[in-house]
């Protein structure tokens, strides 16, 4: 008898990201009118609803949530000795039916996800598709990720993504598994979200005059964030928050002058760039704004890490600041060969910040500035100027989550030829390019410390980002090379199945209307000069 075939190409079966063991059999399972989902607890049942409601929405059919087993149907089983981690799963479909098994809860959600990817792509239409033989080849698969950490990163402050924006990215962001969006929540371009103890934040600090004297603003009020949250955790994504310090703060600035070292009285940032305008570290009054801050925006997310920031946070302004300086020389904050004084007093005040957080019950992460003057004890670390800080971060036992804008992870940069491209920020980030990124360096696996690489991440910074279509079509088709380096483990990797798989994935995504991009035939060199989107009244860059 001829073993099993494990697909080497993944013939004809497109799951994104790819199982780490798929072996397809004889034959398919067919989806009926009556088909029903058995549910072995009650977690596993809002599994089974969820993804009822949506086959329902596209085959117009009554498939139904049962509490007994049923023959011809789907079953979910939490099964707490299966042998894959949490977020893991099996799957075996069969001519007569479909099992799935998993630890939690949210394993189900992933084994019930790759059965959609295994049904046609027309599954994710918003409404009843006719002429469709719902069926899914039989398949044996077992899987899980290789990192518990997929993220991507969306910034609502340089450009606003209306909360009906940020569902629609979950719904589909769910669809290829990952599991976390950072909110960049404040910077000098806008602070957005409602703090109820100083509304100036959100008054004065979410709004600016954009070119000939247009107001642009918006921010999102707790009960939005809240609704946010739980739309994510319905779909096992974690959001982690980010509120900037001590760097990037124009916008607080702007609300509450006296939150920086010389009280000056500023507008929120309107173009793009780095401003030595910071938090002041020398006063009290600062610690104590930040910690009532943080004791609202902490209940609003469940998530265990909380974002602090802490990149491109220029030093002149606390080297000529009496408070600055007094406050070096009480703490003792002495400059060395490797750090300065105004570094220390960086590592300082995000060490301030550790403990307020702590006694939240929430871990701090923070871009790889934090590094800078001696990292805070607990501290996990954001990659993103190459993999450096990552490096030094897991040598030394913190946890790291990789987004080097070096290696593809900074999908504000272009994904095609900048001649015909809408203008981005600059760069050139093929999705070839998103997909050979593997998290783990060679240097971190020799020492052993690649276990501290909690996961990887994509950045969407949102300058040249004027509206959410422009948004969908820098993240798409990127993200889901992300999905892929994120859950598959490396030697299941293969560029060109995944470019033949993604063709299967524009269908899904039409289903959702989401702006992707389509790769375009290249231009001879200068044949084609114009540049779409362009708004030079406001940008420099
Ligand atoms: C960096 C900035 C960010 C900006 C982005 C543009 C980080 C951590 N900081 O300079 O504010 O939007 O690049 O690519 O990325």
């Amino acid at each position: 008898e001829e073993p099993a075939k494990q697909m080497p190409y993944n013939d004809g079966i497109n799951i994104i990201p790819t199982p780490v063991s798929l072996v397809q059999n004889e034959g398919s399972y067919k989806l009926n009118k009556n088909t029903q989902i058995y549910a072995s607890t009650p977690e596993a049942k809002t599994v089974a609803a969820f993804f009822a409601a949506k086959m329902n929405t596209a085959t117009g059919y009554q498939v139904a949530v049962s509490d007994k087993e049923v023959s011809n149907g789907i079953s979910l089983i939490i099964d707490e000795n299966l042998d894959v981690n949490d977020e893991g799963y099996t799957l075996d479909v069969t001519t007569e039916n479909t099992n799935i098994k998993a630890k939690t809860p949210q394993g189900l959600f992933y084994g019930m996800q790759s059965f959609m990817q295994l049904l046609p792509a027309e599954i994710e239409s918003p409404s009843v598709v006719k002429g469709i033989a719902w069926t899914a080849p039989a398949v044996t698969i077992k899987d899980e990720p290789r990192f518990g950490y997929r993220g991507i990163m969306l910034d609502p402050c340089r450009h606003f993504i209306p909360v009906e924006n940020i569902k629609k990215q979950l719904d589909v962001l769910a669809l290829f598994k990952i599991n976390r969006m950072h909110w960049h929540l404040t910077d000098d371009q806008g602070w957005r979200i409602e703090i109820k103890k100083y509304p100036k934040l959100t008054e004065i600090g979410s709004k600016r005059i954009d070119g000939e004297g247009t107001e642009y603003s918006g921010f999102y009020t707790q009960d939005e964030i809240k609704d946010i949250v739980k739309y994510a955790a319905d779909r096992f994504i974690t959001v982690v928050p980010e509120i900037e310090i001590p760097g990037h703060e124009l916008a607080a600035i702007s609300a509450y002058p006296e939150l920086s070292c010389k009280s000056e009285s500023i507008t929120p940032r309107v173009i793009w760039g780095v401003e030595d305008v910071v938090l002041c570290a020398g006063k009290e009054e600062t610690f104590e704004f930040l910690e009532n801050v943080i004791s609202e925006v902490v209940p609003l997310f469940p998530g265990e890490y909380f974002h602090i920031g802490g990149d491109e946070c220029p030093k002149d302004s606390w080297k000529n600041c009496p408070l600055c300086q007094k406050r070096i020389k009480e703490e003792g904050l002495k400059g060395d060969a490797k750090h300065s004084a105004e570094e220390k007093l960086q590592s300082y005040f995000v060490q301030r910040m550790e403990k307020v957080l702590a006694k939240h019950g929430k871990k701090i992460i923070g871009w790889d500035e934090i590094l800078q003057g001696g990292l805070a004890p607990t501290a996990a670390v954001m990659s993103w100027r190459g993999e450096e800080g990552g490096i030094d971060a897991a040598s030394m036992d913190h946890e790291v989550i990789m987004t080097p804008g070096s290696n593809g992870m900074y999908i504000d940069q272009f994904q095609g030829d900048s001649k015909i491209e809408p203008v981005s920020i600059g760069g050139y980030d093929p999705l070839s390019k998103v997909y050979s990124y593997n998290p783990t360096p060679d240097t971190l696996v020799a020492q052993g410390k690649d276990k501290f690489i909690k996961g990887v991440q994509c950045n969407v910074w949102s300058e040249y980002m004027y509206n959410t279509d422009l948004m969908e079509y820098r993240i798409y088709p990127r993200i889901m090379a992300l999905a892929e380096i994120a859950w598959t483990p490396m030697n299941r990797k293969d560029y060109k199945d995944f470019e033949r798989r993604i063709d299967n994935a524009y269908v899904r995504l039409d289903g959702h209307d989401i702006n992707y991009h389509i790769p375009q035939p290249e231009q001879p060199n200068g044949s084609c000069n114009f540049v779409a989107f362009t708004d030079s009244t406001t940008l420099e860059f």
